[in-house]
């Protein structure tokens, strides 16, 4: 068990020993098939009656959304060990840490063991709730008659949801008739979505790659071989030594950064100018797929003319990287084939600067010049298999009115509106102002405070509502919150089967299995749902919707069964057809296309021209705040994991050497790190690796729930330090994404 407050000491060496670690994980587990068919772990046999009985379940990991093929190897009931499932295209054998270690998720004594209400009304860090027991009946009617209160004396819109998208949720949130669904994506990727939604009309997550056959890799902060998706560091290995070049600008030495070619560490938010002057050098000098520029894209010439004034010298100035270079990246990535700009969702293009959408808009740009959209090496949209949905199955009964007007105002957005995914940066001060409307009510599901900017005035918002619902499997900063808590099982414990989405080169479906019996008085997410819609009197949207028959009537489309995919030598199904590059797109051209009437239809520039990021470094606030996440942490879930805090006990400033000097500044030393928004304290970890006009801040730590006994008080939020921004500001960033400028701001360090 690791100490508490322990100084997690890391000089550069250990950085880069710490980093391989990660990449190497999934060489952990292997499997071998037994005479049946069935898979066993490697090492485990099969042993005669009196052994103990050894038996292996099939599940997918529900860490993060690669959701990798697991096999559970369960002895005399107790889960003993997970491995990679071998026919999964997404785990190929092997699982990340976080990934082998959830079994002491799965056996944390601290999670949540049954429904309970809070008794002391007072709210907030500190404050002990006072939480008291009650049955699955109190909690529904507790929960049901106080949302009916604000729904009566406020209007369906004084309520909300926040929570990732789930047919049961999305249903119970229209039958209300409140247009508040709120979920993380403003925070997380929303810049891509809205480029691709315009610009090739299809690919609302364009983050799954080929890059086991790319010959050129240029990283713009994708990083992902260092944390997940475990199929990432597989095939960016894969990648780099079969001999493709890896070519990482990133303002900061990363995992990616270590195993590549060069390292081009740039001024954060300037990644635009380099790209704008690399498809000015690739346009002017033909370097270009002409054949697929020809066949599968729009607006070439007007790309051209708008971007003659960007030269290698201009980028030079912004982006402080020598011309030479910016010139021979874009002659390698434009005549090697194939070449790929992978993404990511808080890479360079995610919603981590007011300018970001037009990075991802470049990277679009710059991938379909190489020919690199959907063709072997490049970016590729995902084969899911094709299901009916649950509105189709279960045919709603009508559901009322619904004003327009969200309490975040993302529909005000035109763009990403329609896909209702929300905003985090915006609901905080609409909630404290009341504007455009009081929110009474809210329900909470996989969402944590300190994943909201400004998570200080978030949890302020918070008490100002009258009633909180909140589901978890852990005792989490959300659940101090709450006034009524429904505990879910945890995935090892529950069952149906899920499409893989990051790594789908065909369709295929993964069976989930519960690997032990559910330990504890849980109810799954659709049957707090469908609890709460009876108390509320709203039962007749959810009459025929349980007992199995969406499964069903969704593997029939598939011409599978239930009964079959839990019979499978490999708790899978798979229908493995042959990759077919698309060449079609579903914008009104039918092509990718580079000058866009739909973001010029809807005020948006129609084409990436130059602008700077929002917030410069001053002489109050000297450093670029640079915000990762560890391989070994799952954002703020996995900090009360045994196993990943050995692995990472808390979270530090990296600072580069010279300047910690210049500041006298010590390893391992207190320092204050402090934003326009907030402050926090956290030790210095004193690297090389790091432009020295920037800092960067891991998150996931900073812990206040007493109820964590592992977690607690490890590292802070660096999330403290996010300025949070009004729905005006917002509109005024004219991000077509709405993206949270995750990143756009600047801090200073002190000792502390
Ligand atoms: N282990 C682990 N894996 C995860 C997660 C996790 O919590 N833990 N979370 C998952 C989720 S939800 C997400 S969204 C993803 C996020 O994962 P990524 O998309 O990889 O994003 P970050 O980890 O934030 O890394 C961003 C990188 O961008 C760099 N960067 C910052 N500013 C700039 C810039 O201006 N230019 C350039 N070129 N680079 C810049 C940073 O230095 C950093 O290396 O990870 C997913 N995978
Ligand atoms: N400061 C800061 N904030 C950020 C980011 C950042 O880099 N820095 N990144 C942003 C990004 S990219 C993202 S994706 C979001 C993610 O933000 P969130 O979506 O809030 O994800 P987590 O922070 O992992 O919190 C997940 C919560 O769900 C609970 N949980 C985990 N598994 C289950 C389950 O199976 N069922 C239920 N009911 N609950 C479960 C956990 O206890 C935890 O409380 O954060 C965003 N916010
Ligand atoms: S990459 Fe790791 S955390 Fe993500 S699904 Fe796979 S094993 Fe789980
Ligand atoms: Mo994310």
């Amino acid at each position: 068990m690791p100490e508490k407050k322990e100084t997690r000491k890391f000089s550069r060496r250990s950085f880069l020993k710490a980093s391989a670690a990660t990449v190497a994980a999934g060489a952990a587990g292997s499997f071998l098939l037994t005479k049946s068919g069935k898979k066993t772990a490697s090492g485990v046999t099969q042993k005669a009656a009196a052994a103990p009985k050894v038996t292996h379940k099939y599940n997918f990991c529900g860490i993060c959304s690669a959701n990798c093929g697991m096999v559970a190897e369960v002895i005399d009931g107790k889960a003993t060990r997970l491995l990679g499932n071998p026919d999964d295209q997404v785990a190929k054998g092997k699982l990340c840490v976080k990934g082998y270690a959830a079994l002491k998720d799965l056996y944390d004594p601290d999670r949540l063991k049954y429904p309970m209400k809070r008794t002391n009304h007072e709210k907030g860090p500190g404050v002990d709730p006072g939480w008291v027991k009650i049955s699955w009946e109190e909690a529904f009617e507790l929960a049901g008659e106080k949302f009916n209160e604000a729904r009566e004396n406020y209007g369906p819109e004084s309520i909300a949801f926040f929570s990732r998208g789930h047919d049961w949720m999305n249903r119970l949130q229209r039958a209300i008739g409140t247009p508040n669904h709120i979920q993380h994506h403003s925070t997380c990727f929303t810049t891509y979505t809205a480029v691709w939604r315009a610009c090739v009309g299809v690919g609302n997550r364009p983050f799954m790659l080929d890059l086991e056959n790319a010959k050129y890799l240029l990283s713009f902060g994708w990083d992902m071989p260092s944390k997940a998706k475990n199929m990432s560091a597989r095939d960016y290995v894969k990648a780099v030594s079969n001999g493709a070049k890896s070519v990482v600008v990133d303002p900061r030495l990363t995992v990616t950064g270590t195993l590549a070619d060069e390292w081009i560490p740039i001024k954060p938010g300037t990644d635009l100018a380099f790209m704008l002057a690399m498809i000015r050098i690739i346009l002017n000098e033909e370097l270009f797929d002409k054949e697929y520029v020809e066949q599968s894209t729009m607006g070439v010439e007007e790309l051209k003319a708008a971007v003659q004034d960007y030269t290698p010298e201009w980028a030079s100035e912004i982006t402080g990287v020598d011309s030479s270079i910016i010139e021979q990246v874009a002659w390698d990535f434009g005549t090697t084939r194939p070449a790929l700009i992978p993404n990511h969702k808080r890479d360079a293009g995610g919603p981590n600067y007011s300018n970001s959408w037009r990075v991802a808009f470049c990277k679009l740009i710059l991938n379909a010049l190489v020919g690199s959209i959907d063709h072997e090496g490049g970016q590729i949209f995902a084969r899911t298999p094709s299901m009916p949905g649950f509105d189709q199955i279960f045919p709603p009964p009508e559901f009322p009115e619904m004003k327009p007007e969200r309490i975040d105002g993302f529909e005000k957005h035109p763009i990403i509106g329609p896909t209702r995914r929300g905003d985090f940066a915006t609901v905080t001060d609409a909630i404290l102002d009341e504007d455009p409307y009081p929110l009474k009510a809210a329900f909470f599901r996989k969402h944590n405070v300190l994943a909201f900017p400004d998570a200080v005035k978030f949890t302020e918002a918070l008490k100002k509502l009258d009633f909180v619902a909140v589901v978890d499997v852990w005792p989490s900063e959300m659940v101090q919150m709450a006034d009524v808590v429904f505990p879910e099982p945890y995935f090892l414990e529950a069952s149906g089967f899920g499409a893989r989405s990051y790594h789908a080169f065909y369709p295929q479906l993964a069976l989930r299995e519960p690997v032990v019996e559910p330990m504890y008085d849980t109810k799954g997410y659709g049957g707090v749902i469908e609890g709460l819609a009876k108390a509320m009197g709203l039962g007749e949207y959810f009459e025929g919707v349980s007992g199995g028959k969406l499964r069903e009537e969704q593997l029939k489309a598939l011409g599978t069964s239930w009964d079959e995919l839990q019979n499978s030598p490999n708790g899978l199904w798979s229908d493995e057809r042959e990759f077919v590059p698309r060449t079609s797109f579903s914008t009104e051209s039918g092509k990718i296309e580079f000058y866009s009437p739909e973001l010029e239809k809807h005020g948006y520039d129609p084409l990436p021209y130059w602008q700077p990021k929002r917030e410069m470094p001053s002489s109050e606030y000297p450093f670029y705040m640079l915000i990762s996440r560890p391989g070994m942490h799952k954002m703020t879930a996995t900090q009360n994991n045994e196993l990943m805090l050995q692995a990472y006990p808390e979270n530090s400033v990296m600072i580069h050497k010279d300047k910690a000097q210049e500041m006298g500044i010590q390893e391992g030393e207190e320092v204050y790190v402090e934003s326009r928004a907030g402050r926090i304290k956290l030790q210095a970890e004193i690297i090389e690796g790091i432009r020295p006009d920037c800092i960067c801040i891991e998150h996931g730590f900073g812990h206040w729930s007493k109820q964590y006994s592992l977690a607690y008080q490890r590292g802070a939020n660096e999330g403290d330090l996010i300025p949070r921004i009004s729905i005006d500001e917002m509109l005024k960033i004219n991000d077509p994404g709405a993206g949270s400028c995750m990143n756009d701001f600047c801090v200073k360090v002190y000792k502390a």
